[in-house]
């Protein structure tokens, strides 16, 4: 194995030698994008080496895999990651200042792959890298999506999309691996194998075929030599796709119209599904990662073991949600119709294999797709999901004789009004474990979303409560307060331990390192400030409350909410511009989805609110409003760790647990939150007395919810009343009523997530919030005490929790190749 040296010199040596061999350039000429790749390529070097070691090692095991499957992977930029997993970083300083380049000027040319959307991505970047920090052999499969999801941009204060187009310039974190290329199937029509007797081995003939090309980027891990892959598969069309006739006729559209639809197969995440087109598009997407990914896996497999026996025993499969869940009918195809196992052993094998995570409660969530289409674009896929329900409802029959509405709610197939297929009910039917993400998730999940199921199979049921890595959100994303933190605990092991946080517990009451602390949350906001002053113009102050929200634009989790305590302190100030208030900036980040119209309404308010504010004279002394455009991880690193205050006010039961409320305590920001989701174990391990809880609880909001009248809150409270009205009066719009009409009309009219209910008592919670801000030590000793408990919540406890409940694998330890 060529291997790397390890000193500075070898380092520098490597990286001229790219610069000259790989980018084809002299540092006289090199251009600052030829700097950044040359040194990620001499980085990405050292982790090549390792990841060698690692296949080698994994080869040697042959042990258990996990093969993760998920849509999304929100990796963030990978520069600065692999700089300190790789230990690299302390090179780059000395050689870059005698280039006279900084290493900020060089990571500007980082585009972060914008594979992802939200926090089911990033959960399961944050869970590669605690696979591979732990040592778990482990492969991440997904789409390599041409086009991520979109850059916000705003026109008017209108949210507008423009594509992202991150390879523009290349990747050079990525290896193409064309060799591992697959071919799979579409529409087409289905016969009987005709030496079948069972007549349930079927033969498939597809009526068009794509090219499934694969390419990997490296998965290290932090203080461990494993690197492990996420593989991700790009759509390419077959090599006859181009009509060399119609080209030679001059028709040169039509003689790339098959490349194009093979192709468009990987432009973008989550096309919108408003139209036929866009939801046959999605449902194709789907199953190009499943059918690519399996054959991936099996190919694997094949590499070290014979026979099926063995398969899960050597491969366990994570369905990340709901869409990849078409692997289930695409394994047992494999089997039954192409390697010709008798159905019952590809069943067992197949429900052995297999295990789901669900991440939501709200129904809409749960994909359904039509049997018609399905019918169409898989019709073998279509059989076998029939023939599956069939022998699972004859088990349903035998567990509870002659109980025709259970038969009808457990039934994979939805009859009324229109027949689909319910991938929830698949995923449950043929996984060995089900997890929720939260604990009152979970149990959420078996009281109500999939009760009958938790009742046929309550050991199926789990609860693995989300994580975040503290390598990326702590380390990387706040290098103050992570230097003050080793300092105190002697050394980084807490990178590694998190629990070890706890050790910070009694600096809580050490006013020297109070001081301290503050002193790197004030630095952190200054370079928000300018982040912000940057990309807005909005002047903001570093000493002000730093009240931030950033999260998808989502109707459950109430930014209209935050609104309205916006909008009602602006009127305060407005009728007493005497009063004393806490000066603060709300800060707001995040998308809404290309076809949520509501949500983007509600951008273009929040946008319009942040407006009247910060140009009001009298209110911007105490209040600034910002909505931060394109809100991505690169932000989220830098928001963060500036943040005092984590809005977390989603509707108790519809959130199912959040992970932006972890990373924002871990960085010492107080939560003001609902009994939802994560919060609730946050609030448990940090002290009642460090969070601030307002609202309705789970079971609370489920019972007001049956006979709910919005507007009887808003004429009983006048100032909930004032503002309601502003925005109704058009306040926001220059005078014009029927701008944000909507927004008024969904509050009062069904106020689905009952926002008006919990208003009086979220300000009376903001009013001790501003009430405790005002003792600056009495805060930051909360702050100081959030980070100290919130050990719990690094992704490394939740890869164990995995490991320990559904994925029965082992670590494979990587020998230093030094
Ligand atoms: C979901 C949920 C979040 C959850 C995340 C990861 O809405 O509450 O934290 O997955 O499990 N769809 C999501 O982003």
């Amino acid at each position: 194995m060529r291997s790397v040296g390890s000193t500075l010199e070898d380092f520098e040596r490597d990286l001229f030698s790219n610069l000259y061999f790989q980018r084809g350039t002299t540092i006289e000429s090199a251009s600052g994008s030829d700097g950044y790749h040359t040194l990620a390529l001499t980085v990405r070097d050292r982790l090549v080496e390792r990841y060698a070691r690692t296949a080698a090692a994994h080869y040697d095991a042959n042990p258990r895999f996990v093969y993760y499957l998920s849509a999304e992977y929100l990796l963030g930029r990978q520069l600065r990651q692999n700089l300190l997993y790789s230990d690299t970083e302390r090179f780059v300083h000395p050689i870059a200042e005698d280039l006279g380049v900084t290493l900020e000027d060089l990571e500007s040319y980082d585009v972060e792959p914008g594979l992802g959307n939200g926090g089911l991505g990033r959960l399961a970047a944050c869970l590669l890298d605690s696979m591979a920090t732990l040592d778990i052999p482990a492969v991440g499969y997904g789409i390599r999506y041409e086009f991520g999801i979109f850059k916000q941009g705003f026109r008017d204060g209108a949210q507008v999309e423009r594509p992202d187009d991150w390879t523009f310039y290349g990747n050079p974190w990525e290896f193409s691996a064309p060799d591992d290329r697959q071919v799979i199937g579409f529409y087409g029509t289905t016969a009987r194998a005709l030496d079948d007797p069972s007549g349930l081995r079927r033969q498939w003939t597809p009526g068009e075929t794509v090219r499934g090309e694969p390419s990997h980027m490296l998965v290290p891990g932090y203080g461990t030599q494993t690197v492990n892959i996420i593989r991700l598969w790009q759509a390419r069309a077959s090599r006859e796709s181009f009509d060399l006739s119609r080209f030679g006729a001059g028709q040169y559209k039509e003689a790339v119209e098959d490349i194009v639809r093979a192709e468009n197969i990987s432009k973008v995440l989550y096309p919108d599904d408003s139209t036929e087109q866009g939801r046959e598009l999605r449902l194709k997407q789907q199953y190009f990662l499943v059918a690519c990914s399996l054959r991936d896996i099996i190919r694997r497999y094949r590499l070290r073991n014979s026979g099926w026996d063995a398969f899960p025993a050597k491969v366990v499969i994570q369905l990340n949600d709901t869409h990849p869940v078409m692997a289930v009918t695409e394994l047992m195809r494999l089997l039954v119709d192409e390697h010709h196992l008798d159905w019952d052993l590809a069943w067992s094998i197949t429900r052995r294999t297999f295990n789901y995570t669900c991440h939501t409660l709200l129904p809409e969530a749960l994909e359904t797709w039509p049997v018609s289409l399905l019918e169409r674009l898989l019709p073998r896929h279509m059989e076998i999901i029939y023939a599956i329900n069939y022998f699972f409802l004859q088990e349903v029959e035998a567990t509870y004789p002659g109980d025709a509405d259970r038969i009808r709610r457990l039934s994979i197939i939805q009859e009324e009004p229109e027949k689909r297929v319910r991938m929830a009910h698949l995923a449950v039917v043929a996984s060995t474990a089900v997890n929720g993400v939260a604990e009152l998730h979970t149990r959420l999940l078996q009281a109500t979303t999939l009760r009958d199921f938790a009742e046929l199979w309550p050991q199926k049921f789990h609860n693995v409560t989300n994580g975040v890595t503290p390598r990326r959100f702590v380390r990387l994303a706040n290098p103050r307060l992570s230097a003050l933190i080793s300092e105190r605990l002697g050394g980084e092991q807490w990178l590694t331990d998190l629990d070890r946080l706890d050790g910070l517990a009694p600096a809580a009451d050490d006013p020297a390192f109070l001081e301290r602390w503050r002193a790197a949350k004030r630095a952190n906001k200054a370079d928000l400030a300018k982040q912000v002053e940057k990309s807005t113009g909005v002047v903001i102050d570093p000493d002000a409350l730093c009240d931030v929200m950033i999260k998808r634009f989502h109707e459950y989790k109430r930014q209209h909410l935050k609104l309205l305590h916006v909008i009602t302190l602006f009127n305060r100030i407005r009728e007493n511009p005497d009063l004393d208030l806490v000066p603060r900036t709300v800060l707001f980040g995040g998308k809404a989805a290309p076809g949520y119209h509501s949500m983007k309404l509600l951008i273009r308010l929040v946008n319009a609110v942040a407006d009247a504010v910060n140009t009001d004279p009298l209110v911007s002394r105490h209040l600034k409003v910002v909505l931060l455009p394109d809100y991505n991880v690169s932000r989220a690193q830098v928001i963060i760790p500036a943040a005092d205050l984590s809005e977390q006010i989603s509707l108790a039961g519809k959130e199912a647990s959040g992970t932006g409320n972890m990373k924002l305590a871990l960085n010492g920001a107080v939560t003001i939150g609902t009994l939802d989701g994560a919060n609730i174990e946050i609030r448990d391990r940090v002290g009642a007395e460090n969070f601030f809880l307002f609202g309705l609880d789970a079971h609370e909001a489920a019972e007001a919810r049956r006979d709910y009248h919005p507007r009887e809150y808003y004429e009983r409270d006048p100032e909930l009343r004032a503002a309601v009205d502003a925005i109704a009066g058009g306040m926001f719009a220059k005078g014009d009523r029927g701008l944000f009409g909507p927004v008024v009309d969904a509050m009062l009219g069904r106020d689905e997530y009952l926002a008006l209910a919990d208003y009086r008592a979220y300000l009376e919670c903001q009013d001790r919030i501003e009430q405790a801000w005002r003792d600056p030590d009495g805060w930051a000793r909360m702050s100081v005490l959030n980070a100290a408990r919130c050990g719990f919540f690094s992704s490394d406890r939740t890869v164990r929790d995995y490991c320990d409940l559904i994925w029965r694998v082992e670590p494979v330890r990587v020998l230093d190749g030094g």
